[in-house]
């Protein structure tokens, strides 16, 4: 398939009834929760990178969770999709034989346009770790604002190919203040599920926990947490757990057991390639340009809209600028990438129309990090998945939610190390520059101290009855906190604020928003699942009533 021309049933040809088969065959899929192996998922047909003059019914911008469920559930409606995507495809192996590097020997692969790696957690022992690579369009990408670094995949698949796979459904009483527009009873009873069964979400077994020196570190976070009086719970994980134990029993390739996460994982995890992007595939009307970078959007004067696009090389350089049209046009690039986009249309006249609340209520998830000091007679094992696992519950109480996390070095660091989100209430906008011609973000590092004093209200309480201290040498010298930096971007184009209650941008229609940039800076867990299931009930209106 070309540029999604050829397709004989146009956005605009979609019925009712095609919808409702459309939707059997959700329904249908989404009780699979098998994988597709990389080189199945390679094998499927890609098409040419979509070409200057084109028409698409439908283009998507970015191939993380919101925009590869609207590619998905659009191609199974009928409606032929283009997917554009800064990054790299990701499907092709290096010279060392391996699509991608891991945390220990990050290569030219790991970071985005860098001439130096920006690791999250940048110190060891007090020393810096980060190393020089040679500038290459890699996979995480370390994009600085003024007060905080945001950390995001770059590639097909999105998030999905540089995160811990950890698939967490909000507790139910919290998602009133995650999303208090969304009807939770039709969340819970129905997107939720849908999307644990389209990631692949499954859970460890606990027999295996207790007894794998690989997950020694996460039982030493259960047992100091339980000392506590602290909530310990098992995360469920996108990661395929028997894998995992074919892993530590020798017989299969190493990858979560082999430090490989921040810059890809070569098997085990199932990033989106290998579940809704593959089925997208998998469907005929699903194209995708990587390396591709949608760079205006605006009211084409027959109707639609035109988009500019910037083919780049590996190097980030620009090789040719392309000019389509499309009926509809879903941003899908991130709370990030979604906001600049979106601030920048604005500001410069491209798409007048929309309102004031475009670039406002950004939030960190109220990410904090840090590490304790165990006592020598506590190691948390030289041997650890790089897929967590579990966490610490002290939301209700405290405002925290703490990952127990690894650090896969491969040496026995008697550290325990978290990363906590946490109920911070601050909020940033996003404001078009044009002395620099950039967007930027009013975020201050201070911001995070609500975060660190919830955060203490589990560690401080542990230390405390460990008689152990925090470890000042992850961040910096004499340095406690990692609070320079998020995982987990939201908001920016606000749903039921910037968008109507369903991602419909006003005052442009045909325009959608449908990622994370539409949930408001905080999701109470890690974030991908209410991603997901909050892009599956919206494009299931949008395809009942839009198309
Ligand atoms: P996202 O997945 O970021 O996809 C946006 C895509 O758009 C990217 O592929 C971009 O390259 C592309 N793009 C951006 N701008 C453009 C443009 N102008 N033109 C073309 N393409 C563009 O968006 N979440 C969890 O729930 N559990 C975890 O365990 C977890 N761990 C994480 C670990 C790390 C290191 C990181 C960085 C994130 C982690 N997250 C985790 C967060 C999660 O990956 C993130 O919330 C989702 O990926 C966001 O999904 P979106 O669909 O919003």
């Amino acid at each position: 398939m070309s540029d999604s021309t050829s397709g004989s049933t146009g956005s605009k040809g979609i019925s009712r009834r095609g919808f409702i088969a459309g939707t059997g065959s959700i329904l249908g899929v989404a009780a699979l929760t098998g994988r597709a192996t990389a080189a199945q998922a390679a094998a499927l047909p890609t098409a040419a990178p979509i070409t200057s003059g084109a028409h698409v019914p439908a283009l998507v911008i970015g191939t993380g969770y919101g925009g590869s469920v609207a590619a998905l559930r659009l191609a199974q409606a009928g409606v032929d999709v283009h997917m554009i995507e800064m990054g790299m495809a990701w499907d092709t192996p290096g010279p060392d034989g391996k699509i991608f590097c891991n945390t220990r020997e990050p290569d030219h692969r790991s970071y985005w346009l860098r001439t130096k790696s920006k690791a999250p957690l940048n110190y060891f022992l007090g020393f810096p770790i980060d190393r020089n690579i040679s500038r290459y369009t890699g996979i995480l990408d370390a994009e600085d604002f003024s007060g905080i670094t945001v950390y995001q995949g770059r590639g097909v698949g999105g998030g999905s190919l540089v995160n811990g796979g950890m698939a967490v459904t909000p507790r139910r009483e919290n998602f009133g203040a995650v999303l208090p527009s969304v009807n939770a009873a039709e969340m819970y009873d129905i997107y939720y599920p849908r999307a644990n069964a389209g990631l692949g979400v499954n859970s460890v077994d606990p027999a295996w926990f207790d007894s794998t020196a690989c997950y020694q570190y996460a039982r030493v976070g259960r047992k100091h947490a339980q000392r506590s009086g602290f909530p310990f719970v098992f995360v469920p994980d996108v990661y395929d757990w028997d894998y995992m134990k074919q892993e530590a029993a020798g017989t299969v390739t190493k990858s979560a057991l082999a430090g490989e996460i921040l810059y890809g994982n070569n098997h085990g995890k199932k990033s989106l390639q290998q579940t809704y992007i593959a089925r997208a595939k998998a469907t005929g009307r699903v194209a995708i340009s990587p390396l591709h970078k949608v760079t205006s959007v605006a009211p084409a004067a027959g109707g639609g809209y035109t988009v500019v696009i910037d083919q780049i090389n590996t190097n980030g350089d620009t090789t040719a600028t392309k000019t389509v049209t499309a009926d509809r046009v879903f941003f899908a690039a991130g709370s990030v990438g979604t906001s600049k986009l979106l601030v920048k249309l604005k500001a410069t006249g491209a798409l007048p129309n929309l309102n004031d609340e475009v670039g406002k209520g950004w939030g960190d998830n109220g990410n904090v990090m840090c590490g304790r000091a165990n006592h020598m007679w506590d190691p948390t094992g030289s041997l650890q998945s790089a897929i967590p696992c579990s966490g610490i519950d002290n939301w209700a109480a405290g405002g925290a939610f703490a990952e127990v996390a690894p650090l896969p070095t491969g040496i026995e660091t008697y550290a325990s190390f978290y990363l906590s989100i946490t109920k911070n209430p601050n909020r940033a906008q996003f404001s078009w520059n044009a002395a620099t011609g950039k967007v930027d973000l009013n975020w201050q590092t201070s911001w995070k101290q609500p975060s660190i004093d919830m955060a203490k209200t589990i560690f401080d309480k542990i230390n405390s009855k460990e008689g152990t201290i925090y470890r000042t040498d992850l961040f910096g010298t004499y340095k406690i906190w990692g609070d320079h930096l998020t995982y987990h971007p939201l908001g920016g184009a606000v749903l039921n604020k910037a968008t109507d209650n369903y991602g419909r941008l006003t005052g442009h229609p045909g325009l959608y928003v449908i990622d994370g940039s539409l949930i408001p800076g905080n999701t109470s867990v890690n974030p991908f699942v209410t991603i997901t299931a909050l892009a599956e009930r919206n494009i299931e209106k949008i395809i009942a009533t839009d198309l």
